[in-house]
C-alpha cells in the first residue's frame, strides 16, 4: 500500500478517486509551474508543499492534533490567523484550484457561481479533500453571495465583513474580531494572552516581511524569479507552518538576491512587465500566469489576495495589551481592499500606485467567472488604467482548460499590444 494511502482511508476519502485527483494536478503541475526554465534551486522546497498538501502536511496536522492542537479552515484572508494561533489553533487556507472537482460540486450547488467555491465544495462532497475531516471549525465571511449562503450549509462559524469602511462599519468588525476570538478560546479550551498575540503577532509579521521582500525583489530591473514560482511561493504560504515557510522564503530571497547579482533571470532583458490584479489563484490554479509567460511577458506583481493584498499592511506590534492589539489586528485586516467593498476607493488607488512602483506596462484583470465584485469592480479599474495610459486587458475565466486556445490568442494580441 503506497505511504499515506492507509491515512486517506482512515480519513474516509474516496481513494480511488483522490490518486485521480493527485494525478490530474500534477499533470496540470507539469505542464505549467514544472515546465519552467532557470528556476531558482530554492523553489525545490515551495514545490514540495504543493506536492505534501494532501500527504506529508496531514499527517503533520493529524500529529499536531493529536498533541492538542486543533485545526480550523478557512476560506479568506479576512480571518486574523494571529487569535486562533494564539490558542493553538492552527489555520489552513481550505480554497480549492482545481477543476477537477468542480463536476461534483455542480451536482449540488448552481453551476453558474464561481470556481473557487465550486472546487472546493466539490472535494468535500467527493469525499477527496483530507482537510474536512480533520477540521475542528470552519470559518467563513460575508464577502460575496455564493460564499455567505455556503456557510448556512456547511455550518462554518462566519464572521461579518462590513461592505463599507467608516466608523459604523469598523465597529461591527472589530466584534466580529472579538467574538472570532471567543469561538477559538471556546474550541481550544484556552484564553488568548497579550503575550501569546504578541508572540503570534511578529510570527506573522515576520511572515509578511519575508513575502515583501520577495516582492521587492520582482520588482528589479533583472527579475529573478518568474511570476509564476512567485505564486506557488504565496499559495504554499496559505499551507504551510509559518515559522518553517518564512525560514525557507528568507533562503529563497538569499538566492534571489544572488540572482540579481549575477543577471541571472528565467526572463529575457527588456520582457514587458505586467501586473495581475483581482481574483485569488489558489493552489492548483496556475492557468494565467502561465499563460502570460510563456507568451512573452513577466508577472512583476500581483494585486490580489495570493499576492500584496495578502501581505502588506502589518500589525502593530506595540500594543501593550489585548484590547489595543484585537484593535490593531481588526484594523490591519480592514485594511485588505476586497471587491466586497463599496465604495473601494482604497483599491484604486492602490492599482495606480503599484502600476508606477513596479513600472508595469500593462495590467491583467484576472476575474474568476461569476465573481460580480471584481467583474463590475473591473469598470473602474479599467477607467482609471485608461486615464494614466496604462494598457489593460480584462479576462474572465475558470479552472477549466476550455478557453485556453482562445485567451492564448487575446494574451498574445495584448502583448503585442504592450510592444
Ligand atoms: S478578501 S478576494 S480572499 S473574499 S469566492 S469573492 S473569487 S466570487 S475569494 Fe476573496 Fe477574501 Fe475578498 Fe480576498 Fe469572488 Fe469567488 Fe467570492 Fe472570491
Amino acid at each position: 500500500m503506497p505511504k499515506h494511502e492507509k491515512m486517506w482511508q482512515d480519513l474516509d476519502l474516496d481513494v480511488e478517486l483522490h490518486k485521480q485527483l493527485i494525478e490530474s494536478i500534477h499533470k496540470v503541475f507539469l505542464n505549467t509551474v514544472g515546465n519552467q526554465d532557470k528556476r531558482p534551486a530554492g523553489m525545490a522546497y515551495f514545490d514540495n508543499v504543493l506536492h505534501e498538501s494532501h500527504s506529508g502536511r496531514i499527517a503533520e496536522l493529524i500529529e499536531e492534533r493529536e498533541n492538542g492542537k486543533k485545526m480550523m479552515g478557512t476560506f479568506c484572508i479576512y480571518v486574523p490567523d494571529e487569535i486562533a494561533m494564539a490558542v493553538d489553533v492552527i489555520p489552513i487556507a481550505l480554497c480549492g484550484g482545481t477543476q477537477f472537482s468542480i463536476p461534483y460540486a455542480e451536482k449540488m450547488f448552481p453551476r453558474d457561481i464561481c470556481p473557487l467555491i465550486k472546487s472546493t465544495m466539490g472535494m468535500a462532497l467527493a469525499k477527496i479533500c483530507p482537510y474536512g475531516p480533520i477540521k475542528d471549525l470552519g470559518v467563513g465571511e460575508t464577502t460575496c453571495d455564493a460564499k455567505k449562503k455556503t456557510w448556512d450549509i456547511v455550518n462554518f462559524h462566519v464572521m461579518e465583513v462590513p461592505q463599507k469602511k467608516d466608523d459604523i462599519d469598523v465597529k461591527v468588525w472589530r466584534k466580529a474580531v472579538r467574538d472570532f476570538k471567543d469561538k477559538v478560546e471556546d474550541l481550544s479550551g484556552k484564553k488568548v494572552t497579550s503575550k501569546k498575540l504578541a508572540e503570534t503577532i511578529r510570527i506573522m509579521n515576520d511572515k509578511r516581511r519575508a513575502l515583501k521582500r520577495l516582492n521587492d525583489l520582482r520588482n528589479r530591473e533583472t527579475i529573478p524569479i518568474s511570476g509564476l514560482d512567485a505564486l506557488v511561493v504565496m499559495q504554499a504560504a496559505l499551507n504551510d507552518e509559518p515559522l518553517r515557510f518564512t525560514r525557507q522564503l528568507n533562503k529563497l530571497n538569499d538566492e534571489l538576491e544572488e540572482r540579481v547579482k549575477q543577471n541571472t533571470s528565467p526572463f529575457p532583458e527588456n520582457i514587458k512587465r505586467v501586473m495581475i490584479s483581482g481574483c485569488p489563484a489558489v493552489m492548483g490554479n496556475w492557468k494565467v500566469h502561465s499563460l502570460l509567460e510563456k507568451a512573452g511577458a513577466a508577472v512583476v506583481v500581483d494585486e490580489t489576495c495570493t499576492g500584496t493584498r495578502y501581505f502588506e499592511n502589518l500589525v502593530d506590534e506595540q500594543c501593550k495589551n489585548e484590547t489595543d492589539q484585537l484593535n490593531a489586528l481588526a484594523d490591519r485586516y480592514m485594511s485588505i481592499n476586497c471587491a466586497c467593498f463599496s465604495p473601494n476607493d482604497e483599491r484604486i488607488d492602490a492599482i495606480t500606485e503599484m502600476v508606477k512602483k513596479y513600472n508595469v506596462d500593462g495590467v491583467v484583470q484576472y476575474i474568476l467567472q461569476y465573481c460580480h465584485g471584481y467583474n463590475v469592480e473591473a469598470i473602474r479599474v479599467g477607467n482609471i488604467l485608461k486615464k494614466t495610459g496604462t494598457p489593460s486587458l480584462k479576462i474572465e475565466t475558470d479552472y477549466s482548460e476550455e478557453d485556453i486556445g482562445q485567451l492564448r490568442t487575446r494574451i498574445d494580441a495584448f502583448i503585442e499590444q504592450l510592444s
